[in-house]
């Protein structure tokens, strides 16, 4: 199995805070509490490295994580979590865009659907500004090791439908879902 090696870099609130580094850059968009550190932390290897939780902190940073000098992976603040002011909302949608719209850097957006649920409006929304801008994205259905064998494809093939483009299923609690991410991201590096 492939194993990289994972560094916490540091937290940028805005596009002039992110590092310096020349890597394809993979940036997580998601609904709060949907797994998207949990899937930094099994990629890695390591339940430390990303924080997880289940009460989403109010704190709207981008997490950069360096995985070998091969890739970045951008953790964002999920959507859905409005328990902070209109104000700092609207500040963060800003600088935001700016990151995702301006980042050379960005190789593909990776946006994360949680198994067990129907796409939300929410993240139909998100999609819609993705591709309104034409950026490169693809899915990951997370939490796979609720879903019983014989539906994954099902699952998958339902999420396939509705927002087109590649999806890949993933479980934070199941490796064998791992080394078929990091093949699928090492691939995108390359191409
Ligand atoms: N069973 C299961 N639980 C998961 C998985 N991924 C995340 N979780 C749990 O879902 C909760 C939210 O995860 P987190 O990674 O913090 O979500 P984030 O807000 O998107 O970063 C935590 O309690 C995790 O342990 C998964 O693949 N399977
Ligand atoms: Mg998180």
């Amino acid at each position: 199995m492939k194993q990289l090696n994972a560094n916490f870099i540091i937290s940028a609130e805005k596009l002039s805070q992110c590092p310096d580094f020349p890597f394809a850059e993979f940036p997580l968009l998601g609904r709060s509490n949907v797994g998207k550190s949990s899937f930094i932390n099994a990629l890695a290897n390591n339940k430390k490295i990303a924080k997880t939780s289940n009460t989403p902190g109010k704190t709207r940073l981008i997490n950069f994580f360096n995985f070998s000098d091969k890739f970045m992976i951008a953790d964002l603040p999920g959507y859905g979590y409005a328990k902070v002011s209109r104000e700092a909302q609207a500040r963060w949608q800003k600088y935001l865009e700016e990151y995702l719209l301006n980042r050379k850097q960005i190789k593909s957006l990776i946006q994360f659907i949680d198994a067990r649920h129907d796409i939300q409006k929410n993240d139909f929304q998100m999609r819609e500004w993705v591709e309104a801008y034409n950026l490169p994205i693809f899915t990951v259905v997370t939490k796979i090791d609720y879903i019983s064998g014989s539906k994954i494809s099902g699952v998958i093939s339902n999420v396939k439908k509705q927002f087109g483009g590649d999806v890949l299923p993933f479980s934070a609690v199941n490796r064998r879902y791992c080394e078929d991410v990091i093949e699928y991201l090492l691939n995108l590096v390359n191409n």
